[in-house]
């Protein structure tokens, strides 16, 4: 109760802030895109999405919050736009209650709309159980999202159980490789079979995959070779403000 008021005052006061990390083609090592993470600074210490997300998720604050953030990154992405970066894609989260939320799709639109963001410029990541339930409303929400322009993105890939014929049918233009699996590929001798066999999935099924957590050159080799087109982590950058993803962008784009 504590934190959930104290969570809701650092919102009405302007205390949360957006961090984008870079999201880089594996190949020609630049910069396509960002995802957007949510921060919070309470009086010097910082608290994780991780923790204060399920509490903005409980009091339903998660729908104003979510709404917040994809208005920044939208924003983002038309001050980007602005100074030459015309195909960066931000990223945003989507919890499981906003997606849910009835009006969701026509928040987006407007979202959209008000700030003049191009759909082509926005990627909604939703994680690989929140693909896997209720397959027709799921179905139609995001074949209504993929008519906005916007894209769709798996989370998390790998650590749920997606049924590939499941998969198959969905309106999805992209897989995150879950962190977990990126770390693997290094630590034993058949440590990269689940980064191989999602970006052999993605081959198949024609989607992007982009390998999360990447941390050192040893991965990043073996993504690509592997064929994974894109990576994010800290090999590459660490989540950066806006001016500060300005500066980096200067070097990498
Ligand atoms: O940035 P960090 O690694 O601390 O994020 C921890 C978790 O919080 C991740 O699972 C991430 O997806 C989630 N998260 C970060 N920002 C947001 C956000 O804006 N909305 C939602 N729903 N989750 C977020
Ligand atoms: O669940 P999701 O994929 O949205 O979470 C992304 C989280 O991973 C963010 O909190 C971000 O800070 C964190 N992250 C990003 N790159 C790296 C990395 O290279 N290593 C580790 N350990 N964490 C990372
Ligand atoms: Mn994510
Ligand atoms: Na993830």
């Amino acid at each position: 109760v504590n934190m959930m008021h104290a969570l809701r005052e650092a919102f009405e006061e302007r205390q949360l802030y957006v961090v984008y990390q870079p999201q880089i083609d594996m190949l020609t090592r630049t910069a396509v895109g960002a995802e957007a993470l949510l921060r919070w600074c309470n009086e010097g210490v910082m608290i994780s999405p991780a923790r204060f997300i399920p509490i903005a998720e409980y009091s339903g604050l998660i729908i104003e919050l979510g709404e917040w953030v994809l208005r920044q990154a939208c924003l983002e992405t038309v001050r980007l736009k602005r100074r030459g970066f015309d195909h960066f894609m931000i990223s945003i989260n989507v919890s499981q209650v906003q997606f849910r939320h009835p009006q969701f799709l026509s928040m987006l639109k407007r979202t959209l709309s008000d700030t003049e963001a191009s759909p082509h410029c926005i990627e909604l990541e939703i994680t690989e159980s929140m693909a896997m339930e209720d397959p027709d409303a799921l179905t139609a929400l995001l074949n209504q999202i993929t008519a906005t322009g916007v894209s769709i993105a798996i989370d998390d890939f790998g650590t749920g159980f997606s049924s590939m014929s499941h998969l198959q049918k969905l309106n999805v233009d992209r897989l995150k490789i879950d962190r977990a699996f990126v770390t693997e590929i290094t630590e034993s001798a058949r440590g990269s079979s689940i980064a191989e066999a999602i970006i052999q999935l993605g081959r198949n099924l024609d989607l992007d995959v982009i390998a999360e957590g990447v941390e050192n050159e040893r991965q990043a080799t073996i993504l690509s070779e592997l064929g994974c087109a894109y990576g994010q982590g800290y090999l590459y950058a660490m989540p950066l403000t806006s001016d500060e993803l300005d500066e980096w962008l200067q070097q990498h784009a």
